[in-house]
């Protein structure tokens, strides 16, 4: 697009941005691959790119499920990446707690060469923290912030500020100094927008992100994002969603539905129309090349009429217990069947029976039908039961008749002193 900017002319150009986060390439469903899912998944990302014009791509961390990845995952990643470079231009990627920091680092200058701006520890502004891109002669800055430990947080709080820091201070803090470090380092009229990878408060977890990571301790209000950024891409929550805050505040979601936790949750990137002195706009462009999770319940024959597609399923069988149960319920659904859940159902059969008698009998008859589970025939013996059950009524209602109208407080006083 042309251009008719001038010196000293904000630049006017708005720009579109694709936000993608929390691939977790390498992430297994029972020990069974969802390589393919991933290589689908990811091939939509870059038709989107395509298809909506996109110009700079920021993936927010968690490229990995682990922190040693197998060849096939890191293929799968950079084929993913160079096919993003290639549909927007250029593509930021940040290091989540998953990925592997030292890893992803050792390629930088190598992924560089192909539009691909890696920033897996924190870095000074002027060191790669801060990625400037013109685009369309517009200026867009791109502060980086991936995910940092708490014992991380110290050094990059140092790193920032150029001088020895006191080690007291909250995570939240040490995030907010880091941010207002970049921040400060960006150009006055540029697009700002800030990639970070972490816990801000306001959010949902969906499933499958690492408690630990989750905790309060790791916590970051949103009110840390300078007001200035026109944009915060947020990885970490699996689910798309805005955080309340100062800003245009989101993440975007991961691109599988990774955990039973996560199901009946629709996967997306988000598109983010971006120009100077306008609200961020958002869309959320729905990815389908994930199987959907789904839990399904009910007897074999009931599961046998159940109509299922291409999903992952967690099954939870109303049988009675038997050896082969499980391998049945795998019979039907095949390898995609990943959890069989036994439900209990004689257990419960027979607890709503004895409740069903124990309601409709009288404790005579149930004395009588427990001398007969016994064998014994003895009709003194229920003679008996009944003389002492009558014994105990009567001592009740005399009871009762004692507390009279103050029936609360006699009663409450009397089994304090009982239980003393
Ligand atoms: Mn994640």
């Amino acid at each position: 697009m042309a251009s008719a900017k001038t010196a000293g002319t904000p630049a006017t150009t708005p720009i579109t941005l694709l936000h993608t986060s929390d691939w977790h390439i390498g992430k297994t469903i029972r020990g069974l691959s969802r390589a393919d899912e991933h290589r689908a998944v990811l091939g939509e990302v870059g038709d989107i790119a395509r298809a909506h014009g996109v110009n700079v791509a920021v993936v927010s961390g968690d490229l990995f499920e682990t922190s040693a990845p197998t060849a096939e995952s890191e293929q799968i990643a950079w084929d993913a990446l160079l096919d993003l470079a290639d549909a927007a231009g250029n593509v930021v990627v940040i290091a989540g707690n998953h990925d592997n920091p030292r890893r992803l680092d050792a390629l930088r200058n190598l992924a560089r060469l192909g539009n691909i701006h890696v920033v897996a520890e924190p870095r000074r502004p002027d060191d790669g923290g801060v990625i400037r891109l013109e685009i369309d002669g517009t200026a867009v800055n791109v502060s980086a912030l991936p995910f940092v430990s708490k014992r991380g947080i110290v050094r990059a709080d140092q790193l920032m500020q150029g001088e020895a820091y006191e080690h007291q201070g909250l995570y939240a803090d040490r995030v907010r100094s880091i941010l207002e470090a970049l921040d400060a380092a960006c150009d006055d009229d540029a697009i700002r927008i800030i990639a970070a990878h972490g816990f801000v408060l306001g959010g949902g977890a969906g499933g499958g992100e690492r408690p630990a990571h989750l905790a309060d301790d790791y916590a970051i209000p949103a009110q840390v994002f300078p007001t200035g950024a026109n944009y915060v891409a947020l990885g970490h929550l699996h689910n798309a969603q805005k955080i309340p805050g100062p800003t245009a505040i989101h993440y975007s979601g991961s691109l599988l539905q990774l955990d039973f936790g996560d199901h009946n949750v629709a996967k997306s990137v988000s598109i983010v129309e971006l120009a100077a002195g306008a609200p961020a706009a958002v869309t959320v462009v729905p990815v389908t090349g994930g199987r959907p999770l789904r839990t399904i319940s009910g007897t074999l024959d009931e599961l046998r009429a159940t109509e299922v597609g291409d999903e992952w399923l967690r099954v939870r069988v109303n049988e009675a217990r038997r050896t082969d149960l499980a391998d049945e319920v795998r019979a039907i659904f095949g390898e995609r069947c990943v959890d069989v859940f036994i439900e209990a159902a004689e257990v419960a059969t027979e607890t709503r029976r004895a409740r069903e008698m124990i309601a409709t009998r009288t404790p005579s008859q149930l004395y009588g039908d427990y001398l007969e589970s016994l064998g014994i025939e003895d009709p003194t013996l229920v003679a008996l039961f009944d003389e002492l059950l009558h014994v105990v009524d009567t001592d009740a209602d005399d009871l009762d008749d004692d507390d009279g109208p103050n029936d609360d407080g006699q009663q409450s006083t009397a089994s304090v002193s009982e239980d003393a």
